[in-house]
């Protein structure tokens, strides 16, 4: 008789324990009354997925547009599982808006690629600053501690990828 029995698909993905992973956080230290809210709400999400913040280092850099580089030194050095990037654009702010915000996105896109090391988006790019309230704690949640989550994800995955 023959066999019809189909096989499963292998569906690889990444759990939300955060456990041993070793986390960098990079901060922009420009709206730093709003980027300290992300970065509160970053260290809650790695502690409350049974994280260890004690392995975790922050690195505050002057603002979004520094943050590529910092997270490739960090990325390359072999410390850390994942690199969480955490930072505020507001248009409202600044005529070159669209190059910080775009500079910051590619460059942090960059290092990831360029290193194998989940470098996360967590700058909040916002035309006014009501918005970026918003995203820091308030009515649209905290882009911090979700950006923390989305690190722990990428690391369980990639370690599950073999
Ligand atoms: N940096 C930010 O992180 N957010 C901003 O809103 C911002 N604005 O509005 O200008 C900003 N500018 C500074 C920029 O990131 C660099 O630090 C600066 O251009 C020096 O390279």
């Amino acid at each position: 008789m023959a066999d019809n029995k189909k096989s499963e698909p292998r569906v690889i993905e990444g759990d939300l324990i955060a456990g041993n992973a070793r986390f960098a956080i990079v901060a922009s230290r420009f709206n730093e009354f709003l980027v300290s809210h992300l970065v509160s709400g970053a260290f809650d999400a790695i502690k409350r997925h049974g994280g260890d913040v004690g392995k975790a280092s922050l690195v505050w850099v002057p603002g979004a547009f520094e943050i590529p580089v910092a997270a490739l030194k960090l990325a390359e050095s072999g410390k850390y599982d994942a690199v969480i990037c955490l930072g505020a654009v507001i248009r409202g702010n600044t005529a070159h808006f669209e190059y910080v915000a775009g500079e910051a996105a590619k460059g942090i896109g960059q290092v990831g690629i360029k290193t194998g090391v989940p470098c996360i988006f967590g700058v909040i790019t916002t035309e006014n600053l009501e918005q970026a309230i918003e995203r820091c704690g308030s009515k649209m949640g905290n882009k911090g501690f979700e950006a923390a989550v989305t690190a722990i994800e990428m690391v369980n995955l990639l370690r599950n990828v073999k």
